[in-house]
């Protein structure tokens, strides 16, 4: 039997994929408050997005809560213990699979890593289409390895990088994955030609954008947008998106052949 909400929603969306839950790994759960009052919080309150976060330390048994430990082989830095990690997958995992009667197959685990294939608009894509995603934000110098491995029996494990940059931690980097996921989710946002129309989705930089006034402090909106000729508006929009890419973003064209 399917909820309300996805009922109403498949006449008007038919490629609506249901509920999606999202569930969070981390010793900074507070850090993720912001969701409830963004974009997604409304998703949220219409019961679109199902979000979990959970404190890597209530899965520690130790006085102090500890989460990490020196690396083996030495070097600098703590690298994040296998035994909270595991539990922590399990509670998450296990609930799942009790709850929406769900397998291995069902879960994507995501860890953000330095050292990761590169998170773009088509991972971000593909991770809109999932019923149930999992971040495990790591710190220090990142989480043993074999709590990867272990994932990878529990759910199919992407390990995924935004950028060629480090930060401290993994939570700012899921923020930014679950803003370009939530946003591809149905019902997420409101106007649907809103997310084709945005850069990168036909894989070039985006045109620029102006609105009223028609002159602003000596600046004069560009001729064509006014001339009401929506083929050499479209023509020109196109034109400065090659001209942006190329200038801005030349690896996004494909290759100049001889
Ligand atoms: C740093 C765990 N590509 C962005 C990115 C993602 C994750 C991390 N750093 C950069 C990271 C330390 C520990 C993850």
């Amino acid at each position: 039997m399917q909820p309300e909400f996805a009922r109403g929603r498949e006449s008007l969306c038919s490629v609506y994929a249901g509920r999606v839950r999202i569930d969070i790994v981390s010793i900074f759960p507070e850090f993720f408050g912001v969701l409830d009052i963004s974009l997604l919080g409304k998703a949220r309150e219409r019961g679109i997005i199902d979000l979990g976060v959970h404190d890597l330390r209530d899965f520690t048994h130790d006085r102090h809560r500890t989460v990490d430990d020196t690396p083996y082989g030495g070097g600098a830095g703590m690298v994040m213990k296998p035994e909270p990690w595991g539990e922590a997958l399990d509670s998450v995992l296990d609930a799942r699979e009790a709850g929406a009667e769900a397998d291995a197959a069902t879960s994507v685990i995501v860890f953000p890593s330095p050292a990761g294939e590169r998170f773009t608009q088509a991972t971000a894509r593909e991770l809109a289409l999932e019923p149930h995603l999992v971040f495990g934000c790591g710190r220090y110098e990142g989480i043993d390895q074999r709590v990867i491995d272990y994932a990878r029996s529990r759910g199919r494990v992407r390990e995924v990088s935004l950028g060629d940059y480090v930060l401290n931690g993994g939570e700012v980097a899921v923020m930014a994955m679950i803003e370009a996921i939530g946003r591809l989710i149905p019902g997420v946002v409101g106007n649907p030609a809103s997310l084709t129309e945005e850069s990168h989705e036909d894989g070039l930089l985006e045109y620029p954008s102006y609105t009223k006034p028609a002159e602003w402090r000596g600046r004069e909106v560009p001729p064509v947008l006014l001339s009401g000729n929506h083929a050499a508006i479209d023509r020109w929009r196109h034109e400065q998106q090659m001209e942006r890419t190329a200038r801005v973003r030349p690896d996004l064209l494909p290759p100049l052949s001889d």
